[in-house]
């Protein structure tokens, strides 16, 4: 080591431990420790949403011993850049956090993350499964090296078996499998086998932990073991009312699905058939009913390990998914399939914050960040741009902002309490379409009504609000 590290790393180390004394002292006994988790591709499709066919008993729990944010969005419909603007507490621009590749550490360099503001603030810092796209990713924000299962996709042989190869490099199979297997078959299974034992080891630790548990399902393909897709019958599985795309939609709205594309037997274009539309929905739900399995397995284990009073427990999905909805599939798309995504929150050790209420609060992820630091007694730190929803926490009826804004592509998009509002522009900036959708009289989605001149005001009024509040470029 030389010098100057040893001199920086005692610096952190004395920062660290005098922010955990500040903490101590605005929390009677030990700060609280945060499990935090990430379940990839997960949408609001789960009972304790609205979902009523779901079964979820794991994820309701939780619901019944926090808050459950029913308007919650990401800030970009895809894997790396959603994590990225969530674990930065900062927006995507059109250079700034932009594909399921995305790097954190590239894209908002120099910006402390969320883990490793815990990590300088006296916490232990734990990544388990999927946090940031890539492992490397602000990896010196964890006290341990990310840890990932190792599994293999599929159960059965011919889940791979004519499997499709895309420009020569990837080959995937099949995109959904139910097989007799243990839950610990697929990775997901074995990830929640170790947070169970990272949870016991950790809780005996003086320190306060950070374990943060990334799900990989129900991220395609929707392999799951075959007794949670048999709590889905075939026979009951629903075909979305739209399975069509919204009247007078501009054509820049509508994607071919091609990350479904790429699995074996899904045709290469054209709207998917019904029979497999089918199956991927009872798929997806299968998915989430094994994800939601693993989660109760976590939640037992903080009470069985006494560690519950003292846990804060986030629970988000990255972002949505259209499973049909305007004849889409994935995400990737400026609709409320695609933006709106689970999160719930338990801080039971705090007075006054909630217990099973459901919040229609307009919520962005980037508020995620502020809102754990403050629950933990830490500082918020100046790069933040999300507000905190601690007040929401404590009064689920009230709200700490009138919009969520997110974007993907050439898309940016508002969402009010009444409206959505989407702007399509070129490379260069300039607007090429738009879309209006008015909530009261057609959440679905279906009626663009942009272009209709008694909306004129509205759309004038929606455009430079979104103008003003989206994320900027990157200074150069
Ligand atoms: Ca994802």
């Amino acid at each position: 080591m030389t010098l100057s590290s040893f001199i920086q790393n005692t610096a952190r180390t004395a920062v660290g431990v005098f922010s955990l004394i500040v903490a101590m002292s605005l929390h009677a006994a030990k700060p609280p420790n945060v499990l935090f988790i990430a379940v990839d591709d997960l949408r609001p499709q789960i009972f304790s949403f609205g979902q009523e066919k779901m079964v979820t008993p794991n994820i309701d729990r939780l619901a019944k011993q926090g808050v459950l944010f029913q308007r919650a969005y990401c800030m970009v419909p895809t894997c790396g850049a959603s994590r990225a603007s969530l674990m930065t507490s900062i927006r995507p621009a059109r250079d700034r956090f932009t594909t399921h590749l995305t790097y954190a550490e590239k894209d908002a360099k120099g910006i402390t993350t969320l883990n490793t503001h815990f990590k300088n603030h006296g916490y232990h810092t734990v990544s388990l499964g999927k946090i940031f796209h890539h492992p490397s990713d602000n990896a010196q924000g964890w006290s341990e090296e990310p840890w990932r299962p190792k599994s293999t996709t599929y159960a059965k042989k011919e889940s791979m078996a004519n499997a499709r190869k895309k420009a020569g490099k990837s080959a995937r199979g099949l995109p959904y499998e139910s097989a007799d297997v243990a839950d610990d078959f697929y990775g997901d299974g074995k990830l929640a086998d170790r947070a169970i034992a990272d949870l016991k080891r950790l809780g005996r630790q003086e320190q306060p932990f950070f374990l943060a548990v990334g799900f990989f399902k129900p991220h395609l393909p929707f392999v799951a073991p075959d007794r949670y897709w048999n709590r889905y019958p075939e026979s009951d599985v629903r075909m979305p009312d739209n399975y069509h795309a919204p009247k007078d939609a501009p054509r820049e709205a509508i994607h071919s699905s091609g990350e479904l594309r790429a699995y074996a037997n899904v045709p290469p274009k054209g709207v998917i058939p019904e029979d497999l539309a089918r199956k991927l929905i009872r798929g997806y739900h299968a998915c989430v009913s094994y994800t939601d399995q693993h989660i109760g397995r976590l939640l037992d284990e903080l009470e069985n390990a006494g560690l519950k009073d003292n846990t804060i427990v986030v629970l988000w999905g990255d972002h949505g998914w259209n499973l049909g909805e305007h004849t889409l599939w994935c995400k990737h798309c400026c609709f409320e399939t695609s933006m709106n995504a689970p999160l719930i929150i338990s801080a039971p050790m705090l007075k006054g914050v909630a217990r099973g209420k459901k919040s229609m609060a307009l919520t962005e992820f980037i508020d995620i960040y502020p809102s754990l630091c403050e629950l933990a007694g830490l500082p918020i730190p100046r790069h933040v741009q999300g507000k905190s929803f601690l007040p929401v926490l404590k009064n689920p009826t009230g709200t700490v902002k009138d919009f969520a804004i997110g974007r993907f592509g050439g898309g940016d998009t508002i969402r009010t309490d009444r409206y959505r509002f989407t702007v399509y522009s070129d490379k260069k900036g300039a607007p090429v379409a738009r879309m209006l959708y008015d909530h009261v009289s057609d959440p679905g989605e279906n009626v663009n009504i942009s272009e209709r001149s008694e909306n004129a005001e509205v759309v004038g009024a929606l455009a430079a609000r979104l103008a003003k509040e989206m994320g900027k470029p990157a200074a150069r």
